[in-house]
């Protein structure tokens, strides 16, 4: 008989660990987003998204997370944006939510229910016991790019672009050397997961400035699609 491993007192990972208070911060971000910001979802019911949420990752191993592991988390939510309202961005990440806190109507995947619960959070657990790990948890220096927060965005960030339809945007930063970067989220996922018969344009917005240094624009406009005549331009 094996009685499950108590929870390592040293730090096992180089990252930090759960946020403190992870469960009842998701919880009562639920119901602020589905009471307060969105009240079209207040019959969601946020005590059983905390609860999946919790299983996508408890008494697993945190460097084998996978998109299935969020599969039931993401069916909960079940939110769809309206076409011509989607809203990535890259580098940005102030910028853009600044402008959909005054543009309500558009949506950055934060303000989507899973997105608004995730911000900023960080979580693990281990395979060997049902806790959450508050003192630790690994990051790609612990060679673990399957950790349960990485998987999650690029997971949710998959998603997100999938749902979206017309006329999306990205926010980009013009004052860096390349405000398309391959290796993030936008250029790994995002980018790559737009059906090109649902959306018919990309626009990006490439704001100089931020930070105060302005470059050269690299970047146009529209990505092509050659199934849409409206659409010339191209990266
Ligand atoms: O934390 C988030 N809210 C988040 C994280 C990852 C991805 C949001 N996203 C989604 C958003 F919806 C945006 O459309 O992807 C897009 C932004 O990601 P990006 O990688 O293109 O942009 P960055 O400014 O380079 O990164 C944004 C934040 O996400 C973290 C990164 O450290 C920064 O804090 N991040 C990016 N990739 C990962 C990853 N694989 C990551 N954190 C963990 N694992």
């Amino acid at each position: 008989l094996m009685w499950p491993r108590s929870p390592p007192n040293h730090k096992e990972w180089q990252g930090s660990g759960t946020t403190a208070h992870f469960g009842d911060i998701v919880l009562g971000r639920c119901y602020t987003y589905t009471q307060i910001v969105r009240p079209e979802l207040r019959d969601k019911d946020c005590q059983k998204i905390q609860e999946v949420f919790l299983k996508s990752f408890l008494s697993k191993d945190p460097c084998d997370a996978t998109e299935q592991d969020y599969q039931p988390l993401i069916e909960l939510a079940n939110q769809t944006v309206p076409c011509n309202k989607t809203v990535f961005w890259s580098k940005t990440k102030e910028l853009a939510h600044q402008y959909t806190r005054v543009q309500q109507a558009l949506f950055t995947l934060e303000n989507t229910l899973l997105g608004y619960i995730a911000d900023d959070l960080s979580w693990c657990g281990d395979s060997g016991s049902s806790e959450i790990n508050y003192q630790s948890c690994p990051t790609r220096r612990d060679n673990c790019s399957s950790n349960p927060v990485s998987v999650f965005w690029n997971t949710v960030s998959k998603r997100f672009a999938e749902d979206a339809c017309g006329v999306v945007h990205v926010v980009l930063n013009g004052s860096l050397n390349e405000a398309f970067d391959r290796r993030s989220t936008f250029g790994r996922v995002e980018i790559h997961n737009l059906h090109p018969k649902k959306v018919h344009t990309l626009q990006a917005w490439v704001m100089h400035d931020i930070g105060g240094v302005r470059r050269p624009v690299r970047f146009l406009q529209c990505v092509k699609n050659p199934e849409h005549p409206s659409c010339t331009s191209g990266i």
